[in-house]
């Protein structure tokens, strides 16, 4: 069952005085959709990470409950309106990902958590995001809004994956990378939903463009076309 829990708190990630100084419109539309799943392995902090974003809290346990929460966020002058899909445990391992998967399919924008705590989880995050690539990358081959997170930052003493190599596979998979505490604080979540914000808002520019381009060359063709028949 999906629980749909409207939260309509909004939450801005601008400094004020940016804001106030901001008088050029960004470019692109004023208002942005965007659909986002969180992946990753069992236990490694999902629901820890998607509520602390949603709520500032950490609650501890979070149940077995799938959700899609619907969020906005200010950004640079934009409205974007997050709704974001959390999964159960069991949904997430009886659904391994694959290019035809109704989540993948569903979103725009991906957050992948590991924990540093758990290699198994870490190993896992290439092949999701091979995945993710095959079924979404156009002929264009346009970024994918992909953020990963390396989660629980603050079991230092227990970590299994350095920062170095989660930083060097973000890089190796063009994905925003962020190490986080979704236990010890919000501005962790907050950065990693900013940055999916950012990478939401860049690639609908690049379509935007990218369809432009291609109308204008369309038609352009369609003249010169023309003017050939026209000239025999
Ligand atoms: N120490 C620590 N525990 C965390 C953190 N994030 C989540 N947890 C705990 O890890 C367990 C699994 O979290 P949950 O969000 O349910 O994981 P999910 O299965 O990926 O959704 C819970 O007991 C959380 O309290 C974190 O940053 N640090
Ligand atoms: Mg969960």
């Amino acid at each position: 069952m999906v629980l749909r829990i409207p939260l309509r708190r909004s939450a801005s990630f601008t400094p004020d005085h940016h804001q106030a100084g901001a008088e050029a419109s960004p470019p692109g539309p004023l208002k942005m959709e965007a659909n986002v799943v969180v992946l990753g392995a069992d236990r490694v902090g999902k629901s820890a990470l998607t509520v602390r974003f949603l709520t500032r809290r950490f609650i501890g346990e979070y149940g077995n409950m799938e959700s899609v929460y619907t969020h906005t966020l200010a950004l640079e002058g934009r409205e974007v309106v997050f709704h974001i899909w959390d999964f159960p445990c069991s949904q997430e391992k009886a659904e391994e990902s694959s290019p035809g998967d109704k989540r993948i399919q569903w979103a725009d924008g991906f957050v992948l958590v590991y924990s540093i705590c758990d290699r198994a989880s870490f190993d896992s995050v290439q092949p999701k995001v091979q995945v993710i690539k095959a079924a979404k990358e156009g002929p264009s081959q346009e970024k994918i809004p992909i953020v990963i997170v390396g989660n629980k930052r603050d079991l230092h003493h227990h970590r299994t994956v350095s920062s170095e190599e989660g930083r060097l596979l973000a890089l190796s998979l063009d994905c925003e990378f962020y190490e986080v505490s979704a236990a010890e604080a919000s501005h962790g979540a907050l950065l990693v939903f900013h940055a999916l914000a950012e990478r939401l808002c860049e690639a609908k520019l690049a379509l935007k463009k990218g369809t432009g381009i291609r109308s204008i060359v369309k038609s352009v063709s369609a003249v010169f076309a023309r003017k050939r028949t026209d000239s025999m």
